[in-house]
């Protein structure tokens, strides 16, 4: 089943500003001038980043600091006042601060995957035609893996799946308020793999964002650590929220190539039951950030 829901979304204006930064514990104060600031946190991020990425190959640190999380954009549904709130489980906006974090510059892929299993004997992918991974498909994202089989990999790899708060202060690349990745504007066809049929593309084939992330719209879904609530943002703690204590279902971001562009967004929340094994789904890795 294709973790898709039917929403219609108006787009409202909104501002940009960078999120608060800090590799630590403590958020700097906000700037006035968020344009000038942006660039001057970059030089600072690069230089952070730099000592911390040569030990993580293929991660991206992301600095721990505040951020707003949720939809700023408004949807037709907003003022109806119907019981239960459908439509708003990412709702309502609220500031969080996550600590410094490592995240895989790119979905998992199945040459990735295909490491795992071979060290581990683990279950492989149920379109790889007799357990056997085509070199065609080398490159493509490692999808039709459950939550479980996501989880294991991200043991044996030395990491863990993210949490959806730092997968979506991943995914806004330290900027607040903004509908994509790369800002307001609607996804086009060169800007990531959505709303196509035949299935996902080689990852890291479009420009990353800010942070220097590949396919954090579209592509494959992703799964996070977190169960699924909709209700669980208006309760959630402000540090670093793990997600509810249980669940039916686990939480998928991103949206996929089979999903057209209003699931590609930074707020968009989906879910699927963990054992859950689709062909737009697969999943990235972080890791908590360790001051040494
Ligand atoms: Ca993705």
């Amino acid at each position: 089943m294709i973790p898709s829901r039917d929403r219609e979304r108006a787009v409202v204006a909104s501002g940009n500003p960078v999120a608060k930064i800090d590799a630590g514990r403590r958020p700097r104060a906000r700037t006035s001038r968020p344009l000038l600031c942006r660039g001057a946190r970059l030089a600072a991020l690069l230089v952070l980043a730099g000592a911390a990425q040569a030990a993580e190959p293929g991660m991206v640190f992301v600095p721990g600091g505040e951020y707003r999380r949720g939809r700023s954009h408004a949807l037709p549904d907003d003022g109806l006042k119907w019981f239960p709130a459908l439509l708003k489980d990412d709702r309502p906006v609220r500031t969080i601060r996550v600590d410094a974090f490592y995240v895989d510059a790119r979905e998992v892929t199945n040459a990735e995957y295909a490491s795992f299993v071979k060290a581990t004997g683990h279950r492989t992918p149920v379109h790889w035609r007799a357990g056997r991974l085509a070199p065609e498909q080398e490159k493509l994202p490692a999808v039709n893996v459950s939550w479980d089989d996501a989880a294991a990999y991200a043991k044996w790899a030395g990491k863990r799946l993210p949490t959806e708060a730092e997968w979506e202060r991943a995914c806004r690349g330290l900027a607040e308020g903004q509908k994509y990745p790369w800002g307001e504007r609607e996804p086009a066809e060169s800007d990531a793999r959505f709303d196509v049929l035949d299935g996902p593309c080689e990852v890291g084939k479009f420009a990353p964002n800010y942070l220097g992330l590949y396919d954090m719209a579209g592509n494959a879904w992703e799964w996070c650590s977190d169960w699924y609530d909709r209700d669980y943002y208006g309760r959630a703690p402000e540090e670093n929220p793990q997600g509810p204590a249980s669940g039916l279902y686990r939480v998928l971001r991103g949206g996929s190539w089979a999903d057209i562009a209003k699931y590609l967004t930074c707020a968009n929340r989906s879910w699927a039951r963990p054992a859950e094994r689709s062909p737009n789904i697969g999943f990235r890795c972080a890791k908590s950030f360790s001051k040494r």
